[in-house]
């Protein structure tokens, strides 16, 4: 029936992010304000990313979500704050040529379909929903012509996942925790973008592609209930390492990064097992790919490569540059052939791949 045909489209492509320095606990469980300041590296899209596409229409009548294909329910806290916030702060917006007419008022009404993609496993402790959320966000503000800094978007998707808030921006990237009790200060801010140490090159031992055992949600909020250590972590170690970390993100310095960043990947996995009943995350092939790593970064006498673990047994491994990169591979498929009990299934390229 005339007029009410449109159908207006927007689609984003969002890479996932991996935290050097940890977010692992919240203050406020509904708005998802962490404890502590986190600092991360997003990758570059062509891996580890999500694809979504949203869509408005006069003939939609409810909001529905789809994920890989499979529909999934919207009802939850976490994309209802982020729709809402979205909603709130729609403008107008106007297509002649297709006569498409939207009222800021009308965005409370028109109803919203969303197709989103991971080319990589969801849930895997690959941060899939940081991805998910950072991509979904970005893609309804271009949709409803939502004006914000890309800051202002970032707090609202840190509302659909913490992590989410880091992929609104490429480079390294620190999401401050703010101190307002309405969280509009717990934002995250670029600390050098994609070109600034692009030397880098991140490697991804998919070690397992199951689904994890115990959520980060219900996982970080168990350690902040019952972990001692995580409070010496909140308020006396991650502040001292955020400032440093910052310091060899600028210089470049490949020494501090991967000594930071191997230490805090240990330190969050230290608080896991201080919760009770304690969290294993990383599995034994977890445990000796950082022997490995260990022995090659002690026999060169200085670091080639930093690994870290986020809530899963998959590594994450950072070579200083493409010839170590080159080599690292080399040895994780002689020390983990994929034949073997304790495989690797795969390995996926950060940055620029060099197979
Ligand atoms: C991080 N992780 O900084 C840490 C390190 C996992 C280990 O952020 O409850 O999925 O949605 O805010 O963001 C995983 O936690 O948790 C995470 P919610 P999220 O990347």
């Amino acid at each position: 029936s005339g007029g009410r045909e449109w159908i207006r489209m927007a689609t984003a492509r969002t890479p996932t992010n991996i935290a050097v320095i940890k977010y692992w606990g919240k203050r406020d469980e509904n708005l998802i304000l962490p404890i502590n300041d986190s600092i991360s590296m997003t990758l570059d899209p062509d891996h580890l990313s999500t694809t979504t596409t949203v869509s408005v229409s006069p003939s939609f009548d409810s909001d529905r979500m789809w994920l890989n294909g499979k529909e999934i329910s919207l009802s939850g806290d976490r994309f209802q704050n982020c729709l809402r916030e979205l909603r709130s702060r729609a403008s107008d917006f106007e297509d002649n040529e297709k006569g498409i007419k939207i009222e800021k008022k009308d965005w409370e009404k028109l109803h919203i379909h969303i197709a989103s993609y991971n080319n990589f496993p969801t849930a895997a402790g690959l941060a899939s929903s940081a991805a998910g959320f950072a991509c979904l966000v970005f893609a309804l503000a271009n949709l409803m012509n939502v004006k914000a800094s890309q800051s202002h978007l970032s707090a609202i998707a840190r509302q659909g996942s913490g992590s989410a808030c880091r992929s609104l921006f490429g480079g390294f990237v620190k999401w401050i925790m703010g101190k307002d009790a309405d969280g509009g200060d717990s934002v995250a801010v670029q600390l050098a973008n994609e070109n600034h140490w692009s030397d880098l090159v991140i490697i991804v031992a998919v070690v397992s592609a199951h689904q994890k055992e115990t959520s980060s949600t219900s996982g970080m909020r168990e350690t902040v209930e019952t972990s001692a250590l995580l409070q010496h972590r909140e308020k006396v170690v991650v502040p001292k390492r955020i400032v440093e970390m910052e310091k060899a993100i600028e210089a470049r310095d490949f020494a501090s990064f991967a000594q930071l960043t191997c230490a805090d990947s240990n330190q969050f996995h230290a608080v896991c097992l201080d919760t009770t009943p304690p969290i294993f995350y990383m599995n034994n092939t977890s445990h000796r790919i950082i022997s490995c790593i260990e022995k090659w970064n002690e026999a060169e006498g200085a670091p080639q490569v930093a690994y870290t673990f986020d809530a899963g047994p998959n590594a994450v491994m950072v070579a200083r540059d493409r010839k170590t990169a080159a080599l690292l591979l080399q040895r994780m498929l002689y020390y983990f052939p994929p034949q073997s009990e304790s495989h690797l299934d795969s390995y996926v390229v950060g940055d620029k791949s060099i197979l």
